[in-house]
């Protein structure tokens, strides 16, 4: 077996064996993660559940998204956070600790387990050996109730990494490589596995890089043996214990071989808008550079840090820059302090920013107009800056360090060899910040927690308008917006929804409303990026019934389905261009259709169009009901 079927099979729910590829499984869920942003609606419908305790084996909410704090919004959310925590049993990771894929790595991460989080780069774990996965929060809520986890068993995508890196190239620049070959699509439907004998030679905070990555590639989840390197990093997080060596069995078989050859990598940047526009960095050597940006849960490790001060130690940052940094844990920022690496970043002229989320979620840092800004993140979606002009470039921190100091992009070779980076044998290990749970207290909610949409049953005939058609690959921040102005409303569903598609078409949100129901037709690959239940609950708070599109990201239409909107998807993908914006379909037989699995068609301008709903018998049910919490409310009568 390779190490995906290993860790899956350990975990199988209600069948003994591993079905093939693209039949649903039922997975156990040792841990869960939440953070703020969609944890308010994860723990709303935990308790909508009706559940006392959680029943993981461990169970942590993260405030890390939503910490600038404009007004009482964030502060009330992390309140009513905190509290329905201590109250069912979750422990709380307090704002300023860390980003939350960091922090679980330092101190929650174990080989061998399955970890669920309402967050898209959930999949970080698989840097420690742990099997990741992001989803929605309602999702994440049936996990905590013990409840288990759906996905359709992924093929497993193995990748042999021989050779070793060398110079300048650097663990983000192997996963933009790969972003390169196989696209934002390449991994749907698919685990990323690391094997060969280059695995060795990499850390786990630079395999938790490449890890994170996995997300942009829609893989389902991304996964790292557990070896000396993992033994190392629990060691030094005083966790030891924890280690069990993992590893796929001499004679795995995959579905796929990707050789990569890390001797071959050279430092990469992902160009405006997207992080599988890859090139290698000279082809855009020289570019002017506005603003730089280290940090966020792809390069915020102590190790990243330490190469950006020991690449800026004596030099300045050039005027023309405006340089952050945002360590990804309070652990990572203590351990700078104690070194001296913060003294030489701060020396340099950087402003250095809370260990959170911050820029890379448009929290603050917004790039000037139409500015080009470079960051170590791992998104660079058209808007997602909080600029809607700024043109972001996705690079390593050896790149990021390299255009501060020179005010535009650089190769840096031009910095001579690279630093020599030593780590300490023990880390700093303090968890004053993450409270325990004592299963007491009120829980406290302030009024920005607004009552969250419940869906309808799937009806018998659908008659909709098109009020919005939109192209390929649009993202959940396309859908669901967030930065600063927005973010703070992510309990407060009604007054979100004004923004719904704004970066698309201003109009729709207010159209959707006039209208009170419709449907919407999109391209490939529609909701690819960030778990945020959003991008389905808003939709159902304006009335869309439908989304028909060539085809879905995992995470959006497991949350489309558990909203109870139909993610129905174009038989013949040509069709796509049969249906225009303003155009009416009807659906006649719908119900019946989902079902019995019948065929469906929509009718337009009198054409038949057929559609496919290729749902598990699972799914099926949760539509006819109208959304999982329905469904969830009906298996218990
Ligand atoms: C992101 O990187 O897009 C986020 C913000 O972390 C999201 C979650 C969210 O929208 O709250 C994600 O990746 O799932
Ligand atoms: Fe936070 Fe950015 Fe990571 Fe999302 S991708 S969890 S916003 S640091």
């Amino acid at each position: 077996m390779n190490l995906t079927e290993k860790i899956l099979s350990a975990h199988l729910l209600g069948a003994a064996a591993l079905p093939k590829a693209g039949e649903e499984i039922a997975l156990r869920i040792d841990q869960t993660l939440t953070q703020d942003a969609t944890g308010t609606m994860a723990y709303l419908q935990f308790e909508a559940m009706g559940i006392d305790r959680v029943k993981t084996e461990l169970s942590v909410a993260y405030v890390d998204h939503n910490t600038l704090g404009t007004g009482f919004e964030n502060a009330d959310d992390h309140r009513y956070i905190r509290t329905v925590a201590r109250r069912h049993g979750i422990r709380f990771s307090r704002p300023g600790n860390g980003i939350c894929h960091q922090v679980h790595l330092e101190r929650y991460g174990i080989p061998g387990k399955t970890l669920i989080g309402s967050d898209s780069h959930t999949p970080t774990a698989g840097g420690i050996g742990m099997l990741g996965f992001g989803a929605g929060g309602l999702d994440v809520a049936v996990a905590m109730g013990g409840g288990a986890y759906y996905i359709r068993m992924p093929r497993v995508i193995g990748v042999r990494l021989t050779g070793r890196l060398t110079g300048w190239a650097q663990a983000k620049d192997v996963i933009l490589e790969i972003l390169r070959r196989l696209t934002v699509k390449g991994g749907v439907g698919a685990v990323m596995e690391y094997f060969g004998e280059g695995v060795g030679s990499l850390s786990v905070p630079e395999r938790a890089t490449i890890t994170n990555m996995g997300a942009e590639l829609g893989a389902t989840t991304s996964v790292f043996p557990s070896d000396g390197q993992t033994r190392k990093f629990l060691s030094q997080n005083g966790r030891e214990d924890c280690y069990r060596p993992l590893a796929a069995d001499d004679d795995a078989a995959y579905d796929e071989i990707v050789e990569l050859d890390l001797s071959k990598i050279r430092p990469m940047v992902a160009c405006p808008h997207s992080p599988d526009k890859v090139v290698p960095v000279g082809e855009v050597e020289g570019l002017p550079v506005d603003q730089v940006c280290v940090g966020s849960c792809t390069n915020s490790s102590l190790s990243d840090m330490l190469l950006v001060a020991a690449i800026l130690k004596g030099k300045s940052i050039s005027p023309r820059v405006s340089f952050s940094v945002s360590p990804g844990s309070r652990q990572v920022l203590t351990q700078m302090s104690e070194c001296g690496a913060l003294a030489d970043i701060l020396a340099a002229g950087a402003r250095i920013l809370e260990c959170a989320c911050g820029p890379c979620i448009g929290m603050g840092n917004s790039p000037q107009s139409g500015g080009v800004s470079l960051r170590t993140f791992n998104r660079n979606f058209e808007g997602r800056s909080g600029t809607a002009d700024a043109k972001v470039y996705l690079v390593s921190p050896a790149v990021a360090a390299a255009a501060a100091v020179y005010g535009k992009i650089t190769d840096p070779a031009k910095l001579g060899d690279p630093p020599r980076i030593s780590l300490p044998e023990k880390f700093t290990v303090n968890d004053n910040m993450i409270d325990l749970p004592d299963f007491s207290g009120e829980v406290e909610k302030g009024p920005n927690i607004k009552p969250i949409p419940i869906g309808i049953p799937t009806p018998e005939k659908l008659s909709e308008k098109v009020l919005l058609k939109v192209g390929d690959n649009i993202t959940t921040d396309h859908i669901m917006p967030a930065g600063a102005k927005i973010l703070p409303y992510r309990s407060n569903i009604p007054y979100l929804s004004r923004f719904c598609f704004g970066v698309c078409d201003e109009s729709f949100a207010k159209r959707a409303k006039e209208a009170g129901h419709c449907v919407i037709v999109g391209g490939e690959n529609y909701g690819q990026g960030s778990s945020r239940e959003h991008a389905a609950l808003v939709p159902l708070y304006l009335g869309v019934r439908a989304v028909i599109a060539c085809s879905f990201a995992r995470i959006h239409q497991a949350n489309l389905i558990n909203a109870g909107i139909l993610p129905l998807t174009f038989v013949d993908k040509n069709d796509y261009q049969k249906i225009e914006e303003g155009d009416e379909i009807e659906i006649e037989g719908l119900r019946s259709a989902i079902e019995n699995g019948g065929e469906i068609y929509a009718v337009c301008h009198g054409e038949r169009i057929p559609l496919a709903a290729p749902f598990t018998g699972r799914q099926r049910e949760i539509l006819l009901a109208g959304g999982l919490l329905n469904y969830t409310k009906e298996q218990e009568k």
